[in-house]
């Protein structure tokens, strides 16, 4: 019943009582009146119960969200140690806060890379460690060789007749017979009739011969490294180690140079290698280890074979998102706002990589693994951007459900820089659900050793 117009027409009725038939009685005016009255208390009173349980509402939201707020910022997380080989980044224990854990050069991550400080005053993910990288998953010893494992690098054990830093040369099976006898004596006749002929000597390479007169024939003999050459048996000459046996069919002597010298030769190596201890073989100088490398502080050095890089890792600057720097190998992209699309779309974190190979390295090979550490979505896809260049020597495969492997498919001839990105989409009922790239440069050495 709307009280409004009974009011109305009952007001009409008592201003205006010329109406005469058409208004009601008087006892059907009080009638009706005491009905409004009724329906306006029910009113009220429904109004009134109402308010209660709106304020009841407000004070129960107003309570939980200051016990929120108390939680936020008196909670801290328990302190985090550092894993061993590792440092700690992000100072902050409090909720809401995350620290990222990074390994030293040679050992990889185990467990999870950033932690956040949850509501629950615990960490979440999983304590990291890190692991000492084993170089020798990649099988780099060539011919047999046995791979050791060491911190940042591996050393290969050749098999016998193989040499150099992968086992990649073989060794010359002959060697110099050093002594220049032209017969059998005992060493008592010998020495009866031992006597040394002046001989003509002119500098290192030219030395006098030793003679002996056995039963009225001459015996000459020389020192080792040398030998009697032509007809003059008074005189040795040096031999020429490194001309003699510079392509011997079991191969060279010297892994890269052979310099001869009076009674022998030695082996050289070009600048930013080392003679090995065998004397034949190069080993590349790890300027990065040794401090030989004049990289600034906000530069990375990397170690190559036969020199070094320093390398800055600066986040990308691409359209519609941001990137921040995680570690310093590491860009993750800023929060994009809501509902942008074209920032969502971009890729969620950026990682560089940076191997050292020797030229002509033999494919096909892989070259650097990547891997999903808490998938997401159902699928994972591994793609390999890049142009030409990159097609022409790099190709991308699975190898297992969460992982994708780059692989060199063909050999690269040295000194050069290849640069390769793999990217790993996240998708869920064929929407993508993020994007991580990793970028991987690879120096080349000018040497195959
Ligand atoms: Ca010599
Ligand atoms: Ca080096």
């Amino acid at each position: 019943m709307n009280a409004a117009i009974v009011i109305t027409l009952l007001c009409s009725c008592l201003l205006h009582p010329t109406f005469g038939q058409d208004c009601p009685s008087r006892q059907e005016i009080h009638g009706s009146l005491k009905q409004v009255q009724k329906l306006l208390s029910a009113h009220e009173a429904s109004y009134l119960q109402s308010l209660r349980n709106l304020k009841k509402k407000i004070n129960l939201l107003q309570s939980s969200a200051g016990k929120q707020a108390t939680r936020a910022i008196n909670g801290t997380c328990p302190k985090l140690e550092a894993p061993i080989n590792g440092r700690k980044l992000g100072k902050s224990h409090s909720v809401g806060h995350e620290v990222h854990v990074l390994c030293d050069p040679g050992y990889e991550l185990v467990g999870t890379e950033s932690r956040v400080c949850q509501e629950s005053l615990s960490w979440s993910g999983q304590q990291p460690t890190c692991r000492d990288i084993n170089e020798c998953t990649s099988s780099p010893c060539l011919n047999g060789g046995t791979c050791v494992d060491e911190v940042n690098q591996f050393s290969c054990v050749c098999a016998k007749g193989w040499a150099g830093a992968t086992c990649q040369s073989p060794v010359p099976t002959f060697f110099v017979t050093m002594t220049n006898t032209s017969a059998a004596i005992s060493p008592a006749t010998a020495a009866a009739a031992a006597s040394t002929l002046p001989a003509a000597t002119t500098g290192p390479f030219v030395r006098p011969s030793r003679c002996t007169i056995i039963q009225g024939t001459t015996h000459c003999t020389c020192e080792p490294g040398y030998t009697i050459s032509g007809r003059d048996s008074n005189t040795c000459t040096d031999i020429d180690e490194c001309e003699l046996f510079h392509n011997g069919q079991a191969g060279k002597l010297c892994l890269h140079a052979c310099v001869n010298t009076p009674g022998g030769y030695r082996c050289t190596c070009p600048a930013g290698y080392n003679v090995t201890r065998d004397g034949r073989s190069c080993k590349d100088i790890d300027e990065c280890a040794t401090r030989q490398n004049n990289c600034t502080k906000d530069q990375m050095c990397i170690n190559t074979y036969g020199g070094f890089q320093c390398v800055r890792v600066d986040c990308p600057k691409i359209p519609n998102a941001t990137y921040v720097k995680t570690s310093p190998m590491r860009c993750e992209r800023n929060p994009c706002p809501l509902d942008n699309k074209a920032c969502s779309q971009t890729p969620n974190s950026f990682s560089y990589h940076y191997l050292a190979v020797v030229s002509n390295l033999s494919a096909p090979r892989v070259m650097f693994r990547v891997s999903a550490l808490r998938p997401i979505g159902e699928t994972l896809r591994f793609s390999l951007l890049g142009g030409r260049q990159t097609r022409r020597h790099f190709t991308v495969q699975r190898s297992d459900r969460v992982t994708g492997q780059l692989m060199l498919v063909s050999p690269v001839q040295g000194p050069a820089m290849l640069e390769a990105d793999v990217e790993m989409s996240e998708l869920e009922r064929r929407v993508q659900l993020g994007r991580y790239i990793t970028k991987v440069t690879m120096y080349v050495s000018q040497y195959e050793f």
